[in-house]
This record gives structure tokens, C-alpha cells and sequence, in this order.
């Protein structure tokens, strides 16, 4: 008899939280490579196509399928009480939870999803869950969370963790042999209209914020033909926006993106394509810009951070302005809507004093394009994150989330100022 796997997707408690195309792509990814060999189950709680989130019209999902969670206010956790913002518990009800897995266990193993480091309370909330009503099943972690703070993660009482990308301890765990050629488990859904996909792994910049280079090294490209097997399986499952989770998707695009795109529009396949982790804009050239517009994208996030050319030195150097406003330019005169194209920009970073953080949100408006501030989150081993055990305990990963750092760094009415001020600038772009 196969193995009976449960997948979970937990609840997120966090401050604030968006479905800004989010699956648990590492989960299905490994659950894909399992596909035939174990019997599985899905609980996402983040599901907005659940029939409870499907009932309530204000999580309906805007043109591109992104939307609000269902969510309940909660007191702040106490390490967290000066933060003047409402904490919320984003997700499905946990007593769904605990009526599915009376009526669809015992389960032999729960695999769980997790994902920002400073999310983990809902991860300790499913393995509660889990003891109380199936205390036999082997419950299993895995993803950002766990590779970035294994030490914390051990503490939440797992049976086994899967810390960073290899997954051979995993198998030889489970005593399943996998097929890494398989595609992600998308059909686990009953409904799906958002797809995820990764066409490479890794990034080849170097910037002392983020654990990219850490954990996964140099870029290496995924196989093309697996790629396009998921993209099919999407497809067929009726997705119609699908989201690149890549850290560097347009490094070495003649070799990567080009020809699945090429391979997209030789297909006639209708989908609209989405870049919601930062694209380098040094990169997008006049044709790429014109094959991407032509194979479906329709938003174009870049990753900007700041036009000061001083802090781009001092982090990696990823993008210069230049670059980016070359980027635009090449977008729009391929046909992409400027409102459709935003600037990642770091607010709260640890070197905001030689940011120029309003200088840079300005020249971003003055290209015609949206500004988005991206709330910084320190990530403890990297330079950047490392620098911030000035300010909070990096060793307790509430202090890693991304709302509550740059309002500890520089103060509830300064942060405010600064979203106003984007906020104005997104209602009056430069034409
Ligand atoms: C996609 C992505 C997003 C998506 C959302 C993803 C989601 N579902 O929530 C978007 C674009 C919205 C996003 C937003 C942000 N993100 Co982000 N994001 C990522 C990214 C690129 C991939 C995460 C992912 O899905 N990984 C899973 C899959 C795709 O990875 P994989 O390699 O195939 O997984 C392998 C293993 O990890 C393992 N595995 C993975 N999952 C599981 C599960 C189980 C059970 C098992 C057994 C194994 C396993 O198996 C796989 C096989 O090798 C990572 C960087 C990265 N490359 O990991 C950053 C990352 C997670 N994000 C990060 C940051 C900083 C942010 C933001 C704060 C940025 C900002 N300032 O706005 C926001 C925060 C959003 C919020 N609401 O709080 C940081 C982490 C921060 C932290 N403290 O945890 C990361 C690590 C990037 C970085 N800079 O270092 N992000
Ligand atoms: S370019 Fe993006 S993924 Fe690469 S190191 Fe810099 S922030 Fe990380």
C-alpha cells in the first residue's frame, strides 16, 4: 500500500498579507516528485478559491487573480507589542482544519510548507493541530523558514527538517524513490487559476541583503522540457496567470527564457505572465522586452531599490539608473502598459541614510512607471541582516518581518510619511 501524505499550506500571522499569486511551490514541487508513488492530500489555507473564501465577495480577485485573504484580528505577539499596527491571522479557520483531518486521516506523513522566516507561528499552530488528532503521523518542514533558521525551526517540535535544496535526505526518509523529471503536484487543487512556475535556480549578483546566493549559489538553468510539461499541466488545469518565482528570470535569457517563450507563442498558449519577485532591468533589451509582451507578461515588477549610486555600489551593485530607465523605455515601446511596470524600492534598509530613498521613489515617478516600497527584512546571515542585531534580536525571527523592522529602525511617523508620499506619486505619474 502507498504512503498517505498530507500536504499543508499553513496560515500566515503577519501584520499584513496579500495574494500577490502566492502557492506553496516548493511543497507541490517536491509532492510532484512523489506523483504515482504516495496517495495525497492538500490544505491550503491560503486558498482563495476554497468555497468559504469563494462565498465572501470582498476576497474576490482583481483582472490578474490576486486578492485579500480571509482574516481575523489577533493581539500582537508580545515581542512585537510597540508595533502600531493590527496583527492578523490570514487564512482558512483553524476549525476547517481540524474537521478535515478527523474526516480524511490518519495520514503516515504531513508535509509542510514554509515560507517567511517571521510566518512561523502558523506553522507551529498546524503541528499543534496535527498532535492533537493524529499524533502517529510524521510531520515534516521544509523551505525558507527552515533554511535560513534551522536552529529556531528545530524547536517547533517536527519529526524531520529539510534545510536548503537537497532533497536526498528526504527520500531516503520516506523510502520513496522520486522522479525529479516530474512536474509540480498542481493537480492536488480541485480549483486553480493561478499557476507558479521557475525556469532557473539561483542568481548571479551578490547583494548583501538577500540569502539567494547563500543557499542556492551561481544560476543553473531548470530543464526546458520540464518546464514546459508544467506550463501544459496549467494549462489544462485551467490556469490563466501564472507567476515566475525565478530570482534572476532574464539572466542568460537566450539560453533560458527566450526559447521557452519562443516555445510558448509556437504553441498559441493564452496566458498572462507575471514577475512579481523583481526582474533585473539590465537585462531587458528591446527585443526581449518585445518577445516577453508578445508571449503574454502583463505587469513587469523590477528591482530597483534605490537611485543613489553610492548604496547600488555598496549592495551588489545589481542596477544602475541608467539601466533602469533604459528598461522602461525598451517596455513601453514594446507595447507594455507603464502603469503595468513598478519599482521594487527597499524602505527600512539598514544604509537608508545614504539611500536617498525620496530622491529615488521621485526618479521612478519621473519614468512614467508605479513605485512600490518594499518593507525590508533583515535575513539573518547575510551582511545586511547580520548589520541589524544593532537594532532587534535577529535570533528571533518576529524581528525579521518586513513591517515591523523599518518602523524599529526609522519610527512609525517617518514610514507613514514615506507610503503617503508613494502613494501621491502613484496617482500622478510623469507622462
Ligand atoms: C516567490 C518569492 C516571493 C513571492 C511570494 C512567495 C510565497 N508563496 O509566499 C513574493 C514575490 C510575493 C515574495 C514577497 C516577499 N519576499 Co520573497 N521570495 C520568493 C522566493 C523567490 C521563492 C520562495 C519560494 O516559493 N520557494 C519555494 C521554491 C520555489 O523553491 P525551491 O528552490 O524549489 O525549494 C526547494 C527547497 O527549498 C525545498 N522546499 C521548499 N519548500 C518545501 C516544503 C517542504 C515540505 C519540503 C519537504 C521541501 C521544501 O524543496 C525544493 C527543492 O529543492 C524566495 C527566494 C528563493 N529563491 O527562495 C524569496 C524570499 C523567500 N523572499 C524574501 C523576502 C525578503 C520577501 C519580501 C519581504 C520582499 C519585500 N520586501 O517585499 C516579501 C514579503 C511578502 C510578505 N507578505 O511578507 C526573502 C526571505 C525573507 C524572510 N525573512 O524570510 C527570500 C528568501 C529572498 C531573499 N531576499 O533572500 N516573495
Ligand atoms: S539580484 Fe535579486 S536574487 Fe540576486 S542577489 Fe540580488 S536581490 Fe538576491
Amino acid at each position: 500500500m502507498s504512503a498517505k501524505i498530507l500536504l499543508v499550506n499553513p496560515p500566515v500571522y503577519d501584520f499584513a498579507a496579500y495574494d500577490f499569486w502566492l502557492k506553496p511551490y516548493g511543497l507541490l514541487s517536491v509532492a510532484g516528485n512523489l506523483r504515482g508513488k504516495a496517495e495525497f492530500k492538500l490544505f491550503d489555507y491560503l486558498d482563495r478559491l476554497h468555497p468559504f473564501a469563494v462565498e465572501q465577495k470582498e476576497l474576490k480577485s482583481d483582472q490578474w487573480g490576486r486578492g485579500r485573504f480571509y482574516c481575523e484580528q489577533i493581539p500582537n505577539p508580545g515581542r512585537l507589542a510597540h508595533v502600531r499596527r493590527y496583527f492578523r491571522r490570514f487564512g482558512l479557520p483553524r476549525s476547517m482544519f481540524e474537521d478535515f483531518l478527523t474526516h480524511q486521516g490518519p495520514f503516515d506523513f504531513v508535509f509542510i510548507q514554509t515560507m517567511m522566516t517571521y510566518w512561523y507561528q502558523g506553522v507551529q499552530e498546524v503541528i499543534e493541530d496535527i498532535r492533537k488528532i493524529w499524533p502517529g503521523a510524521k510531520i515534516i518542514l521544509g523551505g525558507n523558514y527552515v533554511t535560513l533558521c534551522s536552529s529556531h525551526a528545530q524547536g517547533l517540535g517536527a519529526d524531520f527538517l529539510v534545510e536548503g535544496i537537497n532533497l536526498e535526505p528526504l527520500w531516503e526518509y520516506l523510502g520513496i524513490e522520486p522522479d525529479p523529471k516530474q512536474p509540480a503536484l498542481w493537480e492536488a487543487y480541485d480549483e486553480l487559476n493561478v499557476g507558479v512556475l521557475k525556469l532557473g535556480d539561483g542568481c548571479p549578483f551578490d547583494c548583501t541583503y538577500c540569502s539567494v546566493p547563500k543557499v542556492y549559489g551561481k544560476f543553473s538553468a531548470r530543464p526546458l522540457e520540464r518546464s514546459l510539461a508544467e506550463l501544459e499541466l496549467l494549462v489544462k488545469r485551467g490556469v490563466e496567470n501564472i507567476a515566475f518565482y525565478d530570482d534572476a528570470l532574464l539572466f542568460e535569457a537566450e539560453k533560458v527564457l527566450v526559447p521557452f517563450l519562443e516555445e510558448v507563442l509556437k504553441r498559441n498558449i493564452k496566458v498572462n505572465f507575471h514577475s512579481p519577485n523583481g526582474l533585473g532591468a539590465r537585462f531587458i533589451t528591446r527585443e526581449l522586452a518585445g518577445l516577453m509582451v508578445r508571449a503574454g507578461f502583463k505587469t513587469f515588477y523590477l528591482g530597483f531599490e534605490s537611485a543613489s549610486s553610492q548604496w547600488q555600489r555598496r549592495t551588489g551593485s545589481k542596477v544602475s539608473s541608467d539601466e533602469m530607465a533604459w528598461a522602461v523605455k525598451h517596455l513601453v515601446a514594446a507595447g507594455a502598459d507603464a502603469q503595468n511596470i513598478t519599482a521594487y524600492q527597499l524602505l527600512g534598509h539598514p544604509h537608508s541614510s545614504i539611500q536617498e530613498l525620496e530622491g529615488s521613489m521621485r526618479f521612478a515617478n519621473s519614468l512614467g512607471i508605479r513605485g512600490m516600497l518594499a518593507d525590508f527584512s533583515p535575513i539573518p546571515g547575510t551582511p545586511d541582516g547580520e548589520d541589524c542585531r544593532k537594532w532587534v534580536d535577529m535570533d528571533e525571527p518576529l524581528f525579521h518581518n518586513k513591517t515591523a523592522f523599518p518602523i524599529i529602525l526609522l519610527g512609525f511617523d517617518e514610514v507613514n510619511r514615506l507610503k503617503d508620499l508613494q502613494r501621491r506619486l502613484n496617482r500622478s505619474p510623469a507622462k
